[in-house]
């Protein structure tokens, strides 16, 4: 009898890891978002690949730093949150140089973003992180940022003149300004009732990533894609906890990043290509903008473009913008 209770306590021992250790994960946006569902995605092949040896907690709505999205990246370098999924806007305080990847009109298409973040420029700004203490596991999408706004349609830059527009960083109320919009910055989880009460007009955001599942619809009439701005996730882990693991787990947490990010990509492509019939569903009004519109915003927002790039250092934006042109 001994022996066999003995031989079952050898059996659960096997299935069980001793202690699974608890990661917390932070993300800016709300539970509903393809942000959520790839950190959610990154906990369950993170258990898969270790047997259930971590545990990964997401908390939405940047909980973990008192609702402060910008917050979440300086907490993560310090070790006082493990893991953060966010975008490139927001680090632009820790780390200027990341807003390279959201200077206006710098991509034309998917291919060319894709070619930055799997570049020399991704590498850069993976470098960059590190000395802010975040080790980049995997690039992710937030997306194409896109105006709407309860007011009219935006269709030139003038039309965007004197709107109350919330935004998420420093470098986009430098480009609401060229546009002569009256931009302030404001925590993305405050938008929503600030746009049902009036006290801004309109935001930018992705369609697939943000616009859709956050139900902006509800409080926004019209909507131009006008591309102005990319703007990808990243998935990073605290520097201290990565260089406390070993070799064998590195690999685990990064193939279960790698495949999550993968994912989460591909369900905000998705989402979004099929976003603006949706939206016209939904009672929105697409103004689908033409080249010209486009190159007038472009030469428009040319003198924020200038001025970061002198912020963010010559060299640097070379590496986005050969990567962004290269065919
Ligand atoms: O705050 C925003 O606009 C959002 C949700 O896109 C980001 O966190 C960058």
């Amino acid at each position: 009898f001994t022996k066999m209770a003995l031989g079952l306590t050898t059996a659960l021992a096997l299935c069980l890891p001793a202690s699974a250790e608890s990661l917390r994960l932070s993300h800016n946006t709300g539970d509903t978002t393809t942000w959520q569902q790839g950190a959610d995605k990154f906990a369950e092949l993170l258990a898969a690949e270790t047997g259930d040896e971590y545990e990964v907690r997401v908390f939405p709505n940047a909980q973990l730093s008192g609702g402060d999205q910008m917050k979440q990246a300086e907490m993560t370098g310090r070790g006082a949150i493990d893991l953060v999924l966010t975008s490139a806007i927001n680090v632009t305080p820790l780390a200027p140089e990341m807003a390279a990847f959201s200077l206006p009109y710098l991509y034309a298409d998917y291919d060319a973003v894709d070619r930055t973040t799997a570049g020399k420029a991704g590498d850069k700004m993976e470098e960059i992180m590190a000395g802010h203490g975040i080790r980049i596991l995997a690039w992710g999408e937030n997306g194409f940022r896109e105006v709407t706004n309860s007011k009219h349609p935006i269709k030139s830059p003038e039309d965007m003149n004197g709107l109350k527009m919330r935004v998420a960083g420093p470098m986009y109320i430098d480009v609401m300004n060229d546009l002569g919009a009256n931009p302030q910055q404001m925590q993305w989880t405050e938008t929503f009732p600030a746009l049902q009460q009036g006290v801004v007009d309109g935001q930018e955001n992705p369609i697939g990533a943000v616009i859709i599942p956050q139900r902006v619809y509800e409080v926004q009439k019209y909507i131009t894609p006008w591309h102005y701005s990319y703007d990808p996730l990243f998935l990073g882990i605290s520097k201290e906890k990565w260089d406390g693991l070993d070799d064998e787990t590195r690999a685990q947490f990064q193939k279960a990043a790698d495949e999550a990010m993968a994912y989460q990509i591909e369900i905000s492509r998705e989402a979004t290509a099929e976003g603006l019939e949706f939206l016209k569903e939904q009672g929105m009004e697409v103004y689908e903008p033409t080249p010209e519109d486009l190159a007038a915003f472009k030469e428009a927002t040319q003198p924020s473009f200038d001025k970061w790039s002198e912020q963010i250092g010559a060299d640097i934006v070379k590496l986005f913008t050969d990567e962004a042109s290269a065919q």
